[in-house]
């Protein structure tokens, strides 16, 4: 039995990749932060064959003890504070988790090690923000980063670390360059999730508007649950690399609107939405567009579910809890 540790097991990627491992036969562990972590409850009802490992991405000894304890053939570094608006307020915790973090996962596993017949292989969840103002169109694995947020900078200097470690230690470390993927777990801070559970509440009478900021950038949505298939096939590989992952399509925030209000059944989005500048951004990525042409012919990954379906299902999951809270005499 492969034994797996992810961090960030709470998130949206955590829970779709724990799930996945599970139903592939793996021991799943989740390092998991804080004294009483109140998502691990939610957690364990959703996957109650898991086993939670206590530590956090700014204390490289809980790293080393997780290392340690587990023993995995496999790590996957999920966890982050991933929300960019939020890296622009707290600039240096991001750079402390999200950057740091990595360099102290990459340690404790060069620390801890694995056997010279199974060493331990690592994945890090890079991420499309990492081109930021782009040098070209579609972004490959080959395109230079240029990052516009906090968020973005601790990413490169994570996948840097990441590649460094590949070549000064001969770790199995390979980096996935995520472009946006959302479901019906995406964290509500998030703009589409923001967007499908306001769309919901609208339709349920609960709520009147929505306060967005930018609305025209774009950017190439894909599916949670398809994304963290591939960080599985990369670590299948024989060789450790870097893949970018990606659906090929973008959208502005103005066409996701478009979709979502039509499928909520309204001929118009614009008497619902309101801007607020306290949602625009410092510095902005404008346009986002992957291509995921290494991953196809090398991890044979595609994407399954298109834009569409994406937006459907997220709406349909947000009416169907809204409408039970509403039942429930919850808002
Ligand atoms: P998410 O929902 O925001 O989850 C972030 C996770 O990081 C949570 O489990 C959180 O735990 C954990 N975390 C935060 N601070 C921590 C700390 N100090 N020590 C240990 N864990 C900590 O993010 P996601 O959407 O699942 O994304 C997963 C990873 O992929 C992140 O690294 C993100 O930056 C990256 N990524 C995401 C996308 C995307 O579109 N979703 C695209 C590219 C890359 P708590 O719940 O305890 O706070
Ligand atoms: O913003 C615009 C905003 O916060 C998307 C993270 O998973 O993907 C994610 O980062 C766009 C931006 O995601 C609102 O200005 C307008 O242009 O949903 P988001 P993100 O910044 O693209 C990457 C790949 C990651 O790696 C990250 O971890 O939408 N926008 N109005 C808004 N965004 C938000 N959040 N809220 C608004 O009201």
């Amino acid at each position: 039995m492969k034994r797996a540790l992810i961090t960030g097991i709470t998130g949206q990627d955590g829970r779709y990749l724990s799930q996945l491992l599970t139903s592939k036969g793996y021991q799943v562990f989740g390092l998991i932060a804080g004294q009483a972590n109140p998502k691990a409850k939610l957690l364990m009802e959703e996957n109650p064959s898991l086993d939670l490992v206590g530590g956090d991405l700014r204390d490289l000894p809980s790293l080393i003890a997780a290392v340690e304890q587990v023993q995995p053939d496999e790590v996957y570094n999920l966890g982050a504070i991933s929300f960019v608006q939020l890296s622009f307020k707290q600039a240096e915790l991001t750079a402390e988790i999200t950057g740091l973090g990595v360099l102290r996962m990459l340690e404790a596993i060069r620390i801890v090690g694995g056997t010279d017949k199974n060493p331990i292989r690592f994945y890090q969840a890079s991420s499309s923000e990492m081109f930021g103002k782009v040098r070209e169109t579609p972004q490959k694995e080959s395109t230079p980063f240029h990052p516009r947020s906090p968020y973005g900078v601790a990413k490169v200097f994570g996948h840097d670390m990441t590649v460094n470690y590949r070549e000064s230690y001969d770790l199995h470390a390979s980096s996935g360059i995520l472009f946006n993927h959302e479901s019906e777990r995406r964290g509500l801070e998030f703009v589409t999730r923001k967007i499908t559970n306001s769309l919901a509440r609208i339709k349920l009478g609960i709520q009147d508007t929505i306060s967005l900021g930018n609305l025209d950038s774009a950017r190439d949505w894909g599916y949670a649950g398809d994304y963290v298939e591939a960080m599985w096939l990369m670590l299948q590989q024989d060789e450790p690399d870097d893949y970018v992952i990606a659906t090929g399509e973008t959208h502005t925030i103005r066409e996701f609107l478009e979709v979502a209000f039509r499928i909520a059944g309204y001929d118009d989005w614009e008497p619902f939405v309101n801007h607020d500048t306290r949602f625009d951004r410092p510095a902005e990525v404008d346009l986002l567009l992957g291509d995921a042409t290494k991953a196809r012919e090398k991890l044979g990954w595609t994407p399954k579910v298109g834009f569409e379906e994406l937006v459907t299902r997220m709406y349909e999951s947000d009416l169907k809890s809204e409408q039970s809270n509403l039942d429930a005499g919850r808002r």
